[in-house]
């Protein structure tokens, strides 16, 4: 995937309208928008194709796919077929469960990210200590999502997956975490408030991908 300046927009709005106004400014910079729950809940699938065909954006679908093999591949083949270029998928479920979400994938002719350590706090009380054992499960993953509020765990994943894989990385700004040493380590980084709740969205964009 070509994610324009390293930077994708997560689009954690809960408005269409919202929606569209901010991927409009945003558009000289980024052509990655991440969809997650909040948008897809509160516009409906639909909400992947809209943004997809009026900006030409890639679209990486936040859904976190974390259950058994038979139902993970139906929540990615509903998920392709409404327009998404990938999904982020967790890895905690084991390797069966990805499997599926990677033949989805491959069927599709689209993309997985694989879950590896969460940004947030919360992950270092059961994640993190299995986010080694997901990087290398041995599923056939070239895209990872690793946190960028906890450098030396990015870089011990970068190490793992080598640096030929693609890691997005979350984290930056309001979490905490600092754009320009996360691409020390991931291929791109994943900014959503620090962007979307700015009074000049542009602005934001241009201030993260210049500093
Ligand atoms: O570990 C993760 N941390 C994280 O923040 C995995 C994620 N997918 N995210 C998502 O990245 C989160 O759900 C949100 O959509 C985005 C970060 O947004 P913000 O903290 O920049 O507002």
């Amino acid at each position: 995937m070509n994610i324009k300046n390293n930077l994708i927009l997560a689009l954690d709005v809960t408005d269409k309208d919202k929606a569209i106004e901010i991927c409009k400014e945003v558009s000289p910079y980024i052509n990655t928008i991440k969809i997650g729950y909040p948008l897809t809940l509160a516009e409906g699938l639909e909400i992947i194709k809209i943004i997809k065909d009026e900006f030409g954006a890639n679209i990486i679908c936040d859904y976190k796919v974390a259950d058994i093999d038979a139902t993970n591949s139906k929540i990615c083949d509903l998920t392709f077929d409404a327009g998404a270029d990938a999904i982020i998928c967790h890895g905690f479920v084991g390797s069966d469960s990805v499997q599926a979400c990677l033949d989805s994938a491959n069927k599709h002719e689209k993309e997985i990210f694989l879950l590896t350590e969460m940004s947030h706090p919360g992950a270092k009380m059961f994640l993190q200590k299995d986010a080694e054992a997901i990087a290398k499960m041995g599923v056939d993953i070239t895209n990872y999502v690793a946190p960028a509020t906890r450098l030396d765990r990015l870089s011990e994943i970068r190490n793992i997956v080598g640096d030929d894989a693609c890691i997005i990385s979350p984290g930056v700004g309001k979490q905490g975490g600092d754009a320009k040493k996360t691409l020390e380590f991931a291929s791109a980084i994943i900014v959503g408030r620090s962007i979307y709740e700015s009074d000049n969205p542009a602005l934001a964009c241009e201030k993260i991908i210049k500093d």
